[in-house]
């Protein structure tokens, strides 16, 4: 098994997944700012053109990262990040989901518009960005007013769900394209994660 990856948040999702599971494989850099990614070899292994890509034993390939981190969790169940079947597991699927799709993928979008990192391949709209850096921003609210409730964000355990957002957190603060309410119960929660040995895995 390897990882295809770049320095990037879904990489970073996967590569704390790992750690937490005491799972390692070797990796492959893979280089997305000169759209190594974009090429038609790449393109085999992941027809949407980004990282990360787990390659199986078997030659086969498996991409998004959430996706990864089901197969991982089944190769090696402890410890749970998904949840125990039932209402846990779908706690923390609900959280991921917000996590992915009302912050990470905002402040993606808002990265991606406003700065044009990405303007060789795509086209960039500076006020889309500003739109969604907005709506980063408005949907902090949402979970800090969560983790003034639970411990972590979806409930009494750590899951793929703080992942999710410790990662799209960090990445909004390096990038400062989404301005980033205060939210001290998020902060609370943040220097728990920070504390895990997981929080520093490449
Ligand atoms: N939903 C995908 C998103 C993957 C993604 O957007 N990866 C970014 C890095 S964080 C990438 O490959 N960007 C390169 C590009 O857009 O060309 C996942 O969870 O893996």
């Amino acid at each position: 098994m390897r990882l295809h990856e770049a320095p990037s948040p879904n990489a970073r999702r996967v590569h704390i997944f790992m750690a937490e599971k005491g799972i390692d494989c070797p990796r492959v850099t893979v280089d997305i700012r000169a759209g190594e990614n974009i090429q038609a070899e790449y393109l085999g292994k992941n027809p949407a053109g980004r990282v990360p890509v787990l390659e199986l034993d078997d030659g086969s390939f498996l991409a998004e990262s959430v996706a990864i981190c089901r197969y991982l969790d089944w190769m090696q169940p402890e410890p749970r990040l998904f949840g125990a079947p039932g209402i846990e597991a779908a706690t923390i699927e609900m959280w991921n989901r917000r996590a992915e799709l009302n912050f990470m993928a905002n402040v993606a979008a808002a990265f991606r518009n406003i700065t044009g990192f990405f303007q060789d391949r795509e086209t960039c709209v500076k006020e889309w960005g500003e739109v969604a850096a907005n709506a980063a921003s408005r949907f902090v609210g949402m979970f800090d007013a969560q983790l003034a409730k639970t411990e972590y964000l979806a409930g009494d355990h750590f899951s793929i769900a703080d992942i999710t957002f410790v990662v799209a957190w960090d990445f909004a603060r390096r990038v400062k394209v989404v301005p980033l309410p205060d939210a001290p119960n998020v902060a609370r929660w943040h220097s728990l994660i920070a504390s895990r040995p997981s929080y520093k895995a490449e």
